[in-house]
């Protein structure tokens, strides 16, 4: 069953997120998908893409695909992850890439639209950083998505306390373009779509890759990086972590303990 569907209108396409049974979960078929999806508009050398929801759903995506995430013991957002492909296809896709949202978005879902070139969001919209709640230590790579994208003292209450952050106030911080009411979504995601689709899209798509190399000019040591990973072990090897998962299966609040 497909997950997503897609259409095109001159040189901009649209991916459309399809599965809303499961609150578009990113599972590795719905990321394949898109990707494919992603790939294929970039062969016909279409100069603007929308990433959207079908319309008047709560959930835009509930992030991660937790049934997915190992058992323990075992780097749950490691370089092959699906999401982590994802990000690096929107981050590196020589054409913008416009994610257009009404409601919520969580965890690497949340990722996934900061990574976008524009976010135009409907006052349903809302945003959180979630690993907090499931105990998962979230990726390197991952964490500087959020900081280019928000005040690093946002990202720190968003991490740590793992609330949905709402639109305007996503907005006032300057995390999302535009924020306009639901029936004009389209009108004004589209009309910057084909605004950016009239322009020339050598030049677009070089701004957009020395954007990408400038936002991650941040060097990290090898002795800062391989801490960062010897720390992140330290979570995906808890009992907290196995806790976390379980307890999202079981449909109940997690007791952590630390250890
Ligand atoms: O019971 P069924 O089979 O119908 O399935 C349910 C949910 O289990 C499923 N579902 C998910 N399955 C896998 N992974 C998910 N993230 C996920 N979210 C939902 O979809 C079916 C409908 O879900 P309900 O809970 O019944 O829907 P609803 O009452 O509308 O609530 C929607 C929300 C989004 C509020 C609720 O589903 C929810 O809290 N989902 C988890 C949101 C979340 O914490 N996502 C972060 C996932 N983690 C990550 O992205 C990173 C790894 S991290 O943790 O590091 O941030």
């Amino acid at each position: 069953m497909a997950l997503i569907s897609t259409s095109r209108d001159g040189f901009v396409g649209t991916v459309t997120l399809d599965n809303a049974e499961k609150r578009n979960a990113l599972s590795s078929a719905l990321i394949g998908e898109l990707c494919d999806a992603l790939a294929a508009f970039r062969d016909d050398h279409l100069r603007a893409v929308v990433i959207r929801a079908q319309p008047g759903v709560k959930v835009w995506s509930a992030g991660f695909n937790i049934d997915e995430l190992p058992e323990g013991h075992r780097d749950p957002l490691g370089w092959d992850d699906p999401v982590r492909h994802l990000v690096r296809e929107i981050s590196r896709y020589p054409i913008p890439v416009i994610a257009m949202v009404e409601g919520s978005v969580w965890g690497g879902a949340c990722e996934v639209v900061l990574a976008c070139d524009i976010i135009v969001i409907a006052p349903t919209a809302s945003f959180a950083i979630t690993p907090a709640k499931l105990s998962v230590p979230y990726n390197i790579s991952g964490m500087l998505t959020f900081l280019n994208a928000a005040p690093a003292c946002t990202v720190r209450e968003m991490a740590f306390t793992a609330k949905p952050v709402s639109a305007a106030r996503a907005f006032d911080l300057g995390m999302v373009n535009h924020i306009v009411p639901v029936e004009e979504l389209e009108t004004v995601t589209y009309g910057i779509a084909r605004d950016i689709a009239a322009n020339a899209p050598l030049a677009v798509s070089v701004m957009k890759e020395q954007l990408r190399i400038l936002e991650g000019a941040h060097p990290v040591s090898p002795e800062g990086f391989e801490r960062l990973q010897g720390l992140r072990r330290v979570v995906y090897d808890s009992q907290d972590y196995l806790e976390g998962l379980r307890a999202f299966k079981q449909k109940r609040k997690p007791v952590f303990e630390g250890k």
